[in-house]
């Protein structure tokens, strides 16, 4: 319609000098003009130059307000107030009965003339017509508050190099049929807006934790590790501490640290024979060590709990990796959650997902430990590492593990490691030669740095905001 009408009247007239005019002259609003302006100007059909206007806002005068809101039969004060409000109500009123317009009789307001002559309003349409009159009238009027300035844009129109009076409806694709019927020749092609949004499409989208888990997983596996079975939050103390040559009387053994089971808080299947010599080694040593000279008890050691580390999960495959007829090296990984009766903050919850690294192999030193360290770490992206002396109950020499940060310009401790305790080892039945170190780190912690999350709740918990998710950049790491 608003198409048909614009190049209908560019046919036999040179311009449409003002939009929002042509508009009204041919009933359409002037928006769905604009956008028929646009496209006709995108395929330069028409040429179209903006124009802006000022405009004064036609309120009409308070006082012919007053007068036009009374009936011929009256009306009574208070309607009249609704009607109009009181601040038009009061400087229409003076200003009414001033010009003799209007009569009160008691609460109710009568017409004494048939119409009145709206000056303001007639000057006004005069301004807006074009007509020059003097700022002081104007400024007067806005001090009266009976004229806006309005600025709008409009277009003045003329025929583009490419006009049509009547436009072939552009094809969107290319068919079959044009190719046989040959229009394709003068067929008007839609051109393909590649601006144009796609629309958004409803899918699934990976919680940020597991979108690093994914690229972290594929770093072990592309350095030949295999993922350890970490599908067992509950595990036994003995599992989870006695077998890593943890004492029973270890601060982080007792319920401050970490979360023991109320019902089904017992195991009942220990490996007896392996159960004895964990029990020798933690009171009498052996194998070069003196032990720990305490009074182990069983039933500490069949205590539930939810794992405090995924190396529970490690103590298990190393045991069973030494009840091979034969021994193979191994490169073992885990990323799970662990839970930790902590205090919570900022970065600690009481549960967190661990990353564990672990390789098993023949006469491995400390320095095959710092060496993979850097090779992992250099995959994350993290190269600068510095290496800080640590304990852990289960590994003997421990190192705390930094990074230098560019992004944060900081030492970042990003992680422990450290060599297993004979202790731990030997019980197991694994040979003498074989030595296993490993490493560990968060998930959260390098997740919460890349994608710039300051809170740990805004991650992982029932507050995350779900287009945190949906919006937040896939993660390549170490690129
Ligand atoms: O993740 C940690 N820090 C980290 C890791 C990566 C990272 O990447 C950024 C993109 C650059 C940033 C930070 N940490 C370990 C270090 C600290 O955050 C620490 O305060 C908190 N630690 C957790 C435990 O908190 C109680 C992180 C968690 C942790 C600590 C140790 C281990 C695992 C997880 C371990 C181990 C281990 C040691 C020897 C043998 C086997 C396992």
């Amino acid at each position: 319609m608003a198409e048909k009408a614009v190049l209908g009247f560019l046919q036999t007239n040179d311009q449409i000098s003002d939009s929002h005019q042509f508009a009204a002259s041919v009933g359409v609003g002037h928006t769905e003009l604009e956008n028929v302006i646009k496209s006709l100007k995108g395929f330069e059909i028409v040429d179209a130059q903006e124009i802006t206007r000022e405009k004064y806002m036609v309120n009409g005068s308070p006082e012919a307000l007053f007068f036009s809101a009374i009936p011929p039969e009256g009306i009574s004060r208070n309607t009249l107030k609704e009607k109009l409000g009181i601040e038009t109500f009061d400087i229409g009123s003076k200003a009414a009965a001033k010009n003799k317009w209007i009569a009160f009789d008691k609460d109710l307001v009568k017409r004494k003339v048939e119409s009145v002559e709206d000056e303001v309003k007639n000057l006004l349409t005069r301004i807006n017509n074009g007509e020059v009159v003097s700022d002081q009238v104007i400024n007067d009027l806005k001090r009266r508050k009976l004229i806006v300035k309005q600025t709008w844009k409009g277009y003045s129109l003329k025929r583009g190099p490419k006009y049509v009076s009547k436009r072939k409806k552009a094809a969107t694709d290319l068919t079959r049929e044009h190719i046989v019927s040959g229009d394709w020749k003068n067929q008007e092609f839609k051109e393909y807006n590649v601006n144009a949004e796609a629309p958004a499409i409803q899918v699934g989208y990976l919680h940020s934790l597991l979108e690093v888990r994914e690229e972290i997983q594929n770093i072990f596996l592309q350095m030949g590790f295999e993922e350890m079975p970490t599908n067992n939050f509950v595990e036994s103390s003995f599992w989870n501490f006695d077998a890593l040559f943890q004492p029973q009387q270890h601060p982080a053994r007792d319920s401050h640290d970490t979360f023991f089971l109320e019902t089904a808080d017992r195991t009942k299947d220990l490996p007896e024979d392996y159960l004895e010599k964990v029990k020798r080694v933690h009171e009498f040593g052996g194998y070069g060590s003196k032990g720990y000279g305490y009074d182990w008890k069983r039933d500490e050691a069949e205590k539930n709990l939810l794992r405090t580390h995924t190396t529970a999960v490690s103590t298990r495959m190393l045991y069973a990796l030494a009840q091979q007829e034969t021994f193979t090296p191994k490169r073992y990984y885990s990323i799970d959650r662990v839970f930790r009766n902590e205090a919570v903050d900022r970065t600690h919850l009481a549960e967190f997902h661990q990353i564990e690294g672990v390789i098993c192999d023949r006469g491995l030193t400390l320095g095959d430990l710092i060496g993979v360290l850097e090779d992992f770490f250099s995959r994350l992206g993290m190269s600068k590492l510095r290496f800080k002396p640590a304990y852990n109950p289960y590994t003997e020499p421990s190192m705390e593990i930094f990074s230098y940060h560019d992004g944060l310009q900081k030492w970042v401790e990003v992680g422990n490691s450290g060599m297993f305790r004979p202790e731990m080892l030997l019980p197991m039945g694994l040979p003498e030669d074989v030595n296993v170190i490993a490493w560990g780190l968060s998930l959260e912690r390098p997740t919460m740095i890349l994608y710039g999350i300051s809170n740990i709740r805004d991650l992982f918990g029932p507050k995350v905001d779900f287009n945190l998710i949906k919006n937040n950049p896939i993660c390549r790491l170490g690129i």
